[in-house]
């Protein structure tokens, strides 16, 4: 099931509430960052203001040149930080899965949310009518299937807008757009990609990989996957380990399955020992699977019983890769594993028992060793043949 994902961010945020405060001020130039006499920056400048070209960063000293019928006020704090924070609840009214990106912005996961809105649209419009209705603030809300897509649509839509890239839309939208619309591209990058006539972000996405890598280095994969409009970042609250992932892009896309199953179990056993140096268990085993044209699929199951055995989470990660060989065969050019529900194992594992407990301390003991000695001082039975199969990319599913 595709996700959705909302990006939400207030339209300029400070000097919005200072209108919602003084109504007066509404519809009119206004800049807040200060006294133009002193030196200074524009923080937030309404929309109003940005018709005579000032942008936030510009010196205020120009920012009065350039529209010296503005309003300028100086930044108080305090009130932006108790809008945010009741703006961060509204939106976790809406859902649990919130991320917020400082004061003014965040990426909701809306997934199953929507059902009672009846849609994605009419819960966004839900979420900028409480907005208005209770902070006096408006919103522009970008939604998508991913956090890259929802982003880009949101910073087109402001002020006040929603912009919705349905499913399967994310490329046809992304294309026209000039590359400098992507996050991440800086003025440096810009001008590398102009070198290679590349202005608009489809023309990104078609560059053969070999040449994104040869000129932008290991970033340039990340980029072009967000091109494509590939991004499979999770929402995930800040400090909080919702889940924990391991992918691997192979040197060659490939259709050899002992080969998949090998480097699943490297997978599975790498993402085991940080769940256990957590002292944690996974309720939920998903794989992923990125073919050489780039689609890619996910694959997921609930656990009856949290675990954080290698072989256990091997196991099931196996059930799911057999299954998607079964249904689809093209070559692979990315496996990865992700476990999440993650839950805190809070009591000893039982010494003597012969039971459940054995594995996961023959494994806490492996990973005492490989702690010590480094990862190659023990194999298991499954290990792989070929060590250097690929890169590890460490990115969420
Ligand atoms: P932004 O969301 O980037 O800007 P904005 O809300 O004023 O305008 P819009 O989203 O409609 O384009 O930043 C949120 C707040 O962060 C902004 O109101 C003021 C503060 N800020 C600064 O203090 N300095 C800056 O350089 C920027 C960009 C923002
Ligand atoms: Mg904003």
């Amino acid at each position: 099931m595709a996700r959705c994902i909302f990006h939400i961010d207030l339209d300029a945020f400070f000097v919005s509430v200072e209108q919602a405060l003084d109504p007066g001020l509404k519809g009119k130039p206004m800049i807040v960052g200060g006294d133009p006499e002193r030196r200074g920056v524009v923080a937030s400048a309404s929309y109003e203001a940005r018709y005579f070209g000032i942008q936030a960063g510009m010196a205020l000293s120009r920012a009065r040149c350039l529209c010296p019928q503005a309003t300028f006020i100086r930044a108080h704090f305090s009130r932006y930080k108790e809008a945010s924070a009741k703006f961060m609840e509204i939106l976790g009214d809406f859902s649990p899965h919130i991320e917020p990106l400082g004061l003014d912005e965040a990426y909701l996961d809306v997934t199953g949310y929507e059902e009672p809105y009846g849609s994605p649209r009419q819960l966004a419009l839900a979420i900028k009518g409480r907005v208005f209705k209770e902070l006096g603030l408006t919103a522009s809300v970008g939604i998508g299937t991913c956090k890259i897509v929802a982003k880009i649509a949101s910073d087109l839509c402001k002020p006040d807008g929603l912009l919705e890239i349905a499913p399967g839309e994310e490329q046809a939208f992304l294309n026209p757009l000039p590359v400098d619309k992507l996050p991440g591209v800086g003025k440096k990058t810009e001008q590398t990609l102009k070198e290679l006539d590349i202005t608009t972000i489809g023309e990104l996405a078609s560059l053969p990989l070999d040449m994104v890598k040869k000129r932008l280095g290991t970033p340039g994969i990340v980029l072009h996957s967000y091109a494509r409009g590939i991004d499979d970042r999770e929402v995930q609250a800040p400090g909080e380990t919702k889940s924990i992932s391991q992918e691997l892009t192979f040197t060659r896309d490939t259709l050899d399955r002992n080969f998949l199953e090998a480097n699943l179990h490297i997978l599975c056993q790498e993402v085991c020992q940080e769940l256990r140096s957590q002292n944690k268990s996974a309720k939920c085993v998903a794989i992923k699977l990125r073919y050489a044209d780039f689609e890619t699929i996910t694959r997921q199951v609930t656990l009856n019983n949290a675990g954080n055995a290698n072989r256990v989470i091997f196991t099931e990660a196996l059930k799911l890769l057999h299954k998607a060989l079964t249904q689809q065969r093209k070559p692979v050019r990315l496996i990865g594993v992700r476990i999440s529900g993650l839950l805190v194992t809070d009591k000893q594992l039982p010494m003597f028992d012969s039971g459940t407990g054995k594995p996961e301390r023959l494994d806490k003991a492996i990973d005492k060793i490989r702690k010590k000695y480094g990862p190659v001082a023990i194999k298991t039975g499954n290990g792989i043949s070929s060590e250097s199969s690929g890169e590890t990319l460490n990115t969420n599913l």
